[in-house]
């Protein structure tokens, strides 16, 4: 009786319901909002086509001075340079005047910029993307957090192109669908990565666990789930973005992995200042010692005990030719940041004594840079030992310093800088101690004529990173954002 009832009358209610709901409703609702669209689009378009077009970059802290603000201002000043009539805008939480901002990018980049083009667009939510806001679930919540802000910018501003510098990918969706431009994006570092999940996975304590969650198998599943929840999300926005610019290999393969649009994704590498190593001629003379240089700061990652272990291996290949020994001098320069550094540098002078190596090593700590440039000049070979470096700037800038350079087998070195095939090599690779030792001899076999092929060939590499190759690049990326279709 009471099915029959509410097959009778409850549902043909509900679907009658149903019907004036989506006549009465939806359909003029839908209607109203489509024709507010257009009309809206319709004014971005007119106003474009007589002001120029509106690019927005999205670089909350623009003033910073890294390597992350000379990606933006270089590529600010190219979009000037190839479309004199766009105007550029930057979304900001800044506080500083303009003029400051403008002319800190000059005195530390080089990099002048007319300051009529540029417009600065200040967002006051701060506090919404700030890591120490959120002491827990601080990925999420953070990148929720730059949603907000994201949200302000696109009131202050509606752009014609937005493109990000910073990262922030959960901001793509809004600019994408709200403000229906094409969105664009230069990517350092992925927010997460496939191996920060792995690493969950297998309970390792790392820098970003803890070691109660790793212990705990029920914590480290939530955390799994957590981490991936927030990966599939960031894979959703990233997959927002109509261009996608990562800053190397490593970090190209990652958002590969995570964001699945390998045909809009493109490596752009950022720009080095190697104009000025290029320019450097060496010193060394027939009777100097051969100097192996690693500039790296001393930090654990670094790895220079690998190094010592290369010499300690190099003297055992060379007990029957004491001269040429006797001539090699390892040279390690590099900065300590704290207390906790120089108490490495200490175990590092140990580790050379109990090797038997302190004749043959020698420690340059808090260089000036002047000093620097004259190792350079004074020295070979470079050695780089990091294992799975990022990128490895260290190793570029010896190459472009005219060093014959030796730097580990994997990560950037091996994926980005250097070229082993024998026609084309700028350098060597190894990983093992006695393969290092191994390599450092054969360069010093290496005839003048050998060595020079090399020292050019290295020299020219480097220009992949240089600023107008990144110009070049960054342009033909952001071409189909720019063209109005
Ligand atoms: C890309 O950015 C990350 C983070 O700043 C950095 O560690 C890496 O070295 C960069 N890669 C290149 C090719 O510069
Ligand atoms: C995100 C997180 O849980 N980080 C912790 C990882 O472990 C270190 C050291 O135990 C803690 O200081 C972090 O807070």
């Amino acid at each position: 009786m009471l099915l029959l009832f509410i097959s009778l009358i409850v549902l043909p209610l509900i679907f009658i319901g149903f019907l004036i709901f989506i006549t009465f409703v939806l359909v003029p609702f839908a209607f109203i909002f489509a024709s507010w669209y257009m009309r809206i689009k319709e004014r971005k378009l007119t106003r474009r086509k007589r002001d120029g077009a509106n690019v927005a970059f999205f670089h909350p802290y623009c003033n910073a001075g890294g390597g992350g603000e000379r990606v933006l201002w270089v590529a600010i000043k190219a979009v000037l340079a190839r479309y004199p009539d766009s105007n550029i805008h930057i979304y900001t939480v800044e506080t500083a005047e303009p003029q400051t901002i403008i002319d800190r990018a000059q005195n530390q980049f080089n990099v002048k910029v007319d300051k009529t083009k540029i417009n600065f667009i200040r967002l006051s939510m701060r506090r919404a993307i700030e890591a120490k806001t959120y002491p827990y679930f601080t990925l999420l919540l953070q990148s929720l957090g730059s949603m907000i802000l994201g949200l302000e910018a696109f009131m202050k501003l509606n752009p014609d192109i937005y493109i990000d510098t910073t990262g922030f990918a959960f901001t793509f969706p809004i600019f994408r669908y709200l403000a229906q431009c094409p969105v664009g994006c230069y990517v350092h570092y992925p927010t997460i990565t496939g191996a920060m999940m792995r690493r969950v996975k297998h309970r390792i304590v790392s820098y970003n666990n803890n070691s109660l969650i790793a212990r705990n198998p029920l914590f480290t599943w939530m955390k799994l789930l957590y981490y991936k929840i927030f990966g599939w999300l960031y894979g959703v926005v990233g997959r927002c973005a109509d261009v996608v610019m990562a800053n190397g290999t490593w970090t190209e393969d990652h958002l590969n992995e995570l964001w699945c649009c390998p045909l809009n994704t493109f490596r752009v590498y950022p720009p080095c200042e190697v104009s000025e190593l290029k320019q450097l001629r060496s010193l060394v003379k027939e009777s100097d010692p051969i100097r192996i240089l690693s500039v790296a700061q001393f930090r654990p990652e670094k790895d220079h005990p690998l190094m010592l272990q290369a010499m300690y291996e190099l003297r055992n290949l060379l007990v029957k030719n004491e001269m040429l020994w006797n001539k090699i001098k390892l040279v390690l320069v590099g900065s300590c940041r704290n207390a906790e550094d120089e108490e490495r540098v200490q175990n590092l002078k140990d580790l050379a004594k109990h090797l038997s190596l302190e004749a043959s090593v020698e420690f340059v700590v808090n260089a000036p840079y002047a000093r620097l440039l004259q190792m350079y000049q004074t020295s070979s070979l470079a050695i780089h030992a990091m294992w799975n470096e990022h990128f490895g700037i260290s190793v570029v800038e010896c190459m472009a310093a005219g060093l014959i350079t030796i730097a580990h087998r994997s990560g950037g070195p091996l994926c980005d800088i250097v070229e082993t095939a024998q026609a084309s090599r700028t350098g060597f690779l190894a990983a093992e101690p006695d393969e290092y030792a191994r390599a450092i001899l054969e360069v010093i076999a290496l005839s003048s004529d050998e060595r020079k092929r090399i020292v050019e060939a290295a020299r020219a590499s480097v220009d992949r990173f240089s600023t107008m190759e990144f110009e070049k690049s960054f342009l033909r990326a952001a071409e189909p954002l720019m063209n109005l279709e």
